[in-house]
């Protein structure tokens, strides 16, 4: 998924396809985040930031309940599908994510007609930068502009996770729509996960001789693959054995006392899930006081927990993270649900160069493919453009 298409342009071939105008088009970006791992479904806080890579869908309404959707990119051809009986796994590829959050409306009494979709997005798939969640907020947006329902970013958000969790199958959390929906240019997502409480916090790496380097390491990952739910069940265990609602609510100072409840393993999720929790409010804390250079230390000992203490890194994301670090980055961690995606490493502008450089040597001596490198900035949340 790497195309480009102007709005006018999308339209226009919409018309070509589908034989009439689309009534108008939506962009949702993808997101990276900045810390703040695997804290979403323990009701914690998180902090990404929408990125300027977006999915852009041209659609039109139908009368009847019939579907018809195809890509710019390719895969699929034009699928061809009905609303009617649509059932929870059903699409494939790409394809899920219109259906899944046509379906979470449904479910929420809307009367979701039939549609004509054209998608275009240049978010990397597989990568860990929340393609699916940018497809899924681009045509949610549509629909709720189009059906009437009026939903508010909160509903929307929760209407989304309902579509990954139920119709797709992926036990994720509220952060990544939450970052596409209501990101905004400049700034990072302050999100409180038990409440959907917001505050934007100003993020603005060039002002400060900085780059938001991202280093996709072509290690394609699946969050309905078991690694993701195995990691939110243990954490599901570490509550239910410590007696909390989430683990949102078991303070740093509690850790020692837990150490004697929990089992090793336990013990070692729970022990990330409190510390990123604690993490986040510092670097919320410190971005607003000294700005994003004062943020690396933290960036760095999420990478380790996750690494050590969650175990969801993988070699690549260590390396590139290593590496980066070794050359000039402030600080680097993985970003994302792991197993696999994306590091983001935090670097002076003057070392930019030889970060790429030595990460891209370190992976070709490891025989690693070539990761993708590029800068990232926060930009707008989802959007009408026509
Ligand atoms: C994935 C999920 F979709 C998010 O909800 C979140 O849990 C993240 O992994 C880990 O922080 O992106």
């Amino acid at each position: 998924m790497t195309t480009t298409t102007d709005t006018s342009v999308l339209a226009a071939r919409f018309q070509e396809t589908f034989d009439a105008a689309p009534d108008g088009v939506w962009q949702a970006p993808g997101r990276v985040n900045l810390i703040g791992e695997h804290t979403d479904y323990n009701e914690g806080f998180v902090l990404p930031f929408a990125i300027d890579k977006t999915a852009k869908v041209a659609l039109r309404v139908r009368d009847d309940s019939a579907v018809r959707m195809l890509s710019t990119f390719g895969g699929h051809g034009l699928v061809e599908t009905d609303l009617e009986g649509l059932e929870p796994g059903s699409g494939e590829g790409w394809s899920r994510y219109p259906l899944g959050v046509a379906w979470a409306l449904k479910e929420r009494g809307i009367d979701v007609p039939g549609f004509d979709l054209l998608l275009d997005s240049d978010v990397p798939s597989g990568a860990g930068l929340s393609s699916s969640h940018a497809i899924e907020c681009a045509v949610i947006s549509a629909l709720n502009d189009l059906t009437g329902a009026g939903f508010a970013a909160e509903d929307l958000v929760l209407a989304t996770q309902r579509a990954e969790n139920v119709f797709v199958g992926a036990p994720t959390g509220i952060m990544d729509q939450s970052a596409s929906l209501r990101g905004a240019k400049g700034h990072a997502v302050f999100l409180d996960c038990r409440d959907q409480h917001v505050e934007l916090v100003p993020f603005d790496a060039e002002a400060s001789g900085l780059v938001l380097l991202v280093i996709d390491t072509k290690v394609s990952h699946s969050h309905a693959d078991g690694g993701y739910a195995s990691r939110r069940a243990s954490c599901e265990l570490g509550a239910e054995i410590l007696g909390v609602k989430a683990l949102r609510d078991v303070g740093i100072e509690v850790l020692e006392e837990a150490s004697g409840l929990l089992d090793e393993t336990t013990l070692r999720r729970v022990r990330h899930v409190v510390t990123e929790n604690d993490r986040v409010l510092q670097t919320v804390e410190l971005l607003s006081s000294n700005g994003p250079a004062s943020i690396g230390a933290l960036l760095d000992a999420s990478h380790v927990s996750m690494r050590d203490d969650f175990e969801i890194s993988c070699a690549e994301l260590d390396l590139a993270v290593d590496t980066s670090r070794a050359n000039g980055a402030i600080g680097a961690r993985m970003t994302g649900g792991g197993f696999g995606g994306s590091a983001i490493a935090l670097t002076p502008v003057g070392q930019e160069q030889q970060v790429r450089d030595a990460v891209v040597r370190s992976f070709a001596e490891a025989g690693f493919t070539t990761p993708d490198i590029f800068t990232v900035t926060p930009a707008a949340g989802a959007l009408r453009l026509a």
